[in-house]
């Protein structure tokens, strides 16, 4: 049996793990990460793609966005297609900011190849991982790792470790709230080796349901579809795919798509789901362990940045000056961004996508909606402020 000590463990190396453990250690606090994945696993899911700008902020403190300068794409705005007309938000003239499309998977390759250097500890490929005592002082971890039990003691623990981690289920039921809202279709989402149809993110309302323009490159696309609940990826040849993906774009979208073969293609459910609160005892949350959004308004990422940042600075005035403020209040701060990030990530699919059970009252409000932001300044305002992100 291995025994380690820190100043913080983490469980779980997505982006917030990763990016968590880098900012603490930036900070002099020694921290222990230990992820149920190997590396290679993390490194090739497909996620996110579009960064706001507390994310890039965050990576430049941490002097860690280098690349990201280099590669990422930076879209001034954005497109809503309504049954083929064409409405564009000026992200930039509207708010002074751009959005930065860089996909999740570059952003943990920049995190874990700048660990070792850096002195961020990664237990990957850890089993069985369990948090013990997390209402005391002296909380602990533990683990297998490489077929031996590992333990780690912490002042801290920090559930980093996604929707389907066990730090939440960690906290007692008769303390803890959930609200959720799971939404009965999903998105069906190819990569392929094409340039993408436009040069911004484009997002489709259309009778047949929603669909998304978006890109990781100048020659690669990442194109969505709304799909029934049951869908079986088999259905969906890349024929189809671009069928349908070309009819919800409209005429005037669907001459500039190259179709190819894709390299990706899987399923993902929508779902709306807060936990609070998001620290008991010992143990905090942030990320996907505390919360989900539906991808339509680009959140999930960035939410988790922000979770970061905060616990970043509220642990780092815990360990340098003995300042308790800031842990104590994270909860409570974070929880009041992602409420409103709940709420855009909300309002975006509730008026892009094609409900199974609406009426045709319900497809009137959509439409009237859509009709009155292609028209409306303000409108246009409140989508942009909310899609660069709210500020920190
Ligand atoms: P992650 O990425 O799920 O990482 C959690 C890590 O914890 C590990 N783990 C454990 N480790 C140890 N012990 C255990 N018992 C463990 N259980 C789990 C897991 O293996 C994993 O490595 O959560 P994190 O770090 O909070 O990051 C959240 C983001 O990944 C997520 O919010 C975004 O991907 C959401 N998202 C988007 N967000 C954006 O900001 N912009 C976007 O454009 C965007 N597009 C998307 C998205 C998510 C999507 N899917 C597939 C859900 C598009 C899609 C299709
Ligand atoms: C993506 O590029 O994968 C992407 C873009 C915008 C979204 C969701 C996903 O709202």
């Amino acid at each position: 049996m291995t025994r380690l000590s820190s100043q913080v463990a983490i469980v779980g190396a997505g982006p917030a793990g990763l990016m968590l453990g880098h900012a603490l250690v930036r900070a002099g606090i020694n921290c222990i990460v230990v992820e149920r994945q190997s590396s290679a696993h993390v490194l090739a899911r497909v996620r996110a793609g579009v960064l706001e700008r507390g994310t890039i902020q965050l990576m430049r403190t941490l002097g860690l966005s280098e690349r990201l300068e280099r590669e990422g794409m930076i879209h001034d705005g954005l497109t809503i297609v309504h049954d083929g007309a064409v409405t564009r938000i000026d992200l930039a003239a509207r708010t002074g900011s751009p959005v930065t499309v860089y996909g999740q998977t570059e952003i943990t390759r920049d995190l874990i190849d700048a660990g070792p250097a850096r002195g961020l500890d990664v237990h990957w490929g850890a089993a069985e991982v369990a948090l013990h005592d997390i209402e005391s002082d002296t909380p602990f971890v533990t683990c297998i790792v490489d077929g031996a039990p590992l333990t780690i003691s912490a002042r801290f623990v920090v559930g980093c470790d996604g929707f389907h981690g066990v730090a939440r289920t960690s906290i007692p039921p008769a303390i803890a709230r959930e609200y959720e809202r799971a939404y009965p279709f999903g998105w069906l989402g190819i990569l392929a080796d094409v340039p993408p149809c436009h040069h911004e993110v484009v997002y489709a309302s259309h009778a047949r349901g929603f669909a998304l323009s978006s890109m990781r490159s100048a020659t690669r696309s990442r194109c969505y579809v709304q799909v029934p609940m049951d869908t079986r990826i088999e259905d969906w040849s890349d024929d189809r795919f671009w069928d349908e993906f070309a009819l919800r774009l409209g005429p005037e979208l669907a001459a500039s798509i190259t179709r190819g073969p894709s390299f990706e293609k899987s399923i993902a459910p929508l779902r709306s789901y807060v936990f609070e609160p998001m620290r008991y005892g010992s143990l905090f949350l942030a990320g996907d362990a505390a919360h989900i959004v539906p991808p339509t308004g680009a959140k999930g990422l960035n939410l988790a940045m922000s979770d970061v940042t905060y616990l970043a600075e509220a642990l780092t005035a815990y360990f340098q000056a003995g300042e308790t403020t800031g842990i104590d209040g994270y909860s409570a701060r974070a929880l009041a961004r992602v409420w409103k990030s709940e709420r855009f990530s909300w309002y975006l699919t509730k008026l892009l996508h094609r409900f199974p059970d609406d009426g045709d009252f319900d497809r009137r409000m959509q439409a009237a909606e859509l009709d009155y932001i292609a028209a409306s300044d303000a409108a246009q305002t409140m989508i942009a402020e909310n899609y660069i992100g709210l500020p920190l």
